[in-house]
């Protein structure tokens, strides 16, 4: 068991640290105010070709180890949480399930799109089906001479819905014969175009926190989607979306993990300099105590996040076990602790934690999603408990 980073992770970790403490703060405050996305800092960040790491090189991509991409996650979240977000969804949720999924035409298609940095979403909740994804009612029909899917129906917390132009999109395709059979029966997904005919963009949220990143409703009203577009196979769609969520819950403990690292360098920083009864903050045992704890709880996220990553490759790559048990503790440990560090930060620094003086305000809100998408803290309870060995 090596514990090490390797160089190639350790000189990722580099280039995004020093690219996201550079292009990222001058915009933030105002991106996050009047929820902005960062679209002009997404194209600064697609020079640095990381866009495409889940990406096959022969498909314009530039792939690199699973570890290293949760680190570039969690190195952008360590400075923009609405970044990093944005990022885990393009790479994880979208272009990874096309290259697990796609056939050769579908990843000659939307892969070198997606490397060249066109941002890709994933939608599978709706109004009543979040938790319970397969309660899903949006509804795909083929017409009637087998050329193409008509799809009817809202989708709800999209992330990028509204700069994506790929969307891989999950309906029951009413007609396959599991319909109504079993509770997913008939779930499809598709790949979906942003100017495919009755696809909308609907209601973008105002949200708590991540307010950079944007999440919307999708409205589609007999979307035309060509037969082509149909991942795998009509029907197979339940278990292409679970196991993108098995990837994605990796991604989003590595934004909590990011943000519990954001969060806690600011109030070590303040501590050392803020004195009170003469001495710097930091020498006062309540402190002390606080961030010895804080340091402890990252450290232990940053295994689980670390090793989930690398049973996830372990799976595509060696036939290992699925990686959901891993990917589920790292999310549910991870999430909890971004919330609980971010609290302990803002407490840290009194006062000013409170205001927008300091990051530690923005993270704190922030890190509350983080125990909500993907999967709410329960759901990941159950999915552990459902696949302890
Ligand atoms: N990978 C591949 N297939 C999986 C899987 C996984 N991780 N988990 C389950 N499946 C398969 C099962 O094998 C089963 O297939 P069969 O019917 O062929 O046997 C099918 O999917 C249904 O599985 P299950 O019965 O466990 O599904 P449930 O309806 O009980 O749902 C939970 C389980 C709650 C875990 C699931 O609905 C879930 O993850 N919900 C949260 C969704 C979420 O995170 N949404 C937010 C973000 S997306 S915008």
């Amino acid at each position: 068991m090596d514990f090490a980073e390797s160089d190639e992770q350790q000189m990722i970790r580099e280039l995004v640290r020093d690219w996201a403490e550079e292009v990222l703060p001058p915009t933030i405050a105002k991106r996050d105010s009047e929820q902005i996305p960062p679209s002009a800092e997404w194209k600064q960040f697609c020079e640095l070709g990381l866009q495409g790491v889940t990406i096959p090189e022969e498909f314009g991509g530039n792939p690199v180890d699973d570890i290293s991409e949760s680190i570039i996650i969690e190195e952008l979240a360590r400075v923009d949480p609405s970044m990093a977000v944005m990022f885990c969804v393009h790479v994880g949720l979208c272009a990874k399930t096309i290259v697990l999924h796609g056939n050769q035409q579908q990843k000659e298609t939307y892969l070198p799109r997606l490397a060249a940095g066109e941002v890709g979403a994933y939608s599978l909740s709706e109004a009543g089906a979040g938790t319970d994804a397969a309660a899903m009612v949006c509804k795909a029909k083929l017409s009637d001479d087998g050329s193409h899917y008509l799809i009817n129906g809202e989708k709800m917390w999209v992330t990028n819905g509204e700069q994506a132009g790929i969307y891989i999109l999950f309906a029951k395709d009413v007609d396959h014969p599991e319909y109504g059979v079993k509770k997913h029966g008939g779930t499809t997904a598709f790949i979906i175009e942003r100017g495919f005919e009755g696809f909308e963009v609907g209601k973008k949220e105002d949200k708590l926190g991540i307010r950079s990143s944007d999440t919307c409703t999708l409205i589609l009203t007999d979307c035309k989607v060509p037969i082509e577009n149909v991942l795998k196979s009509p029907g197979s769609g339940f278990p292409i979306a679970m196991n993108a969520l098995d990837n994605s819950r990796i991604g989003i403990a590595a934004q909590g993990l990011g943000i519990a690292q954001g969060a806690f360098d600011c109030a070590l920083k303040y501590s050392n300099e803020r004195e009170t009864f003469g001495v710097p903050i930091q020498r006062h045992q309540m402190i002390t105590a606080y961030l010895a704890d804080m340091a402890t709880r990252i450290s232990a996220s940053r295994h689980l996040v670390y090793r989930a990553s690398w049973a996830k490759q372990q799976h595509y790559e060696h036939g290992a076990p699925r990686h959901s048990l891993e990917a589920s503790m790292a999310k549910l440990y991870a999430g909890d602790t971004a919330m609980w560090v971010a609290d302990l930060a803002v407490q840290i620094l009194g006062g000013y934690g409170y205001t927008k003086e300091f990051p530690v305000e923005r993270f704190f809100r922030d890190a509350k999603v983080t125990q909500i998408y993907e999967g709410t803290q329960e759901v990941q309870r159950l999915v552990i408990v459902r696949n302890l060995p």
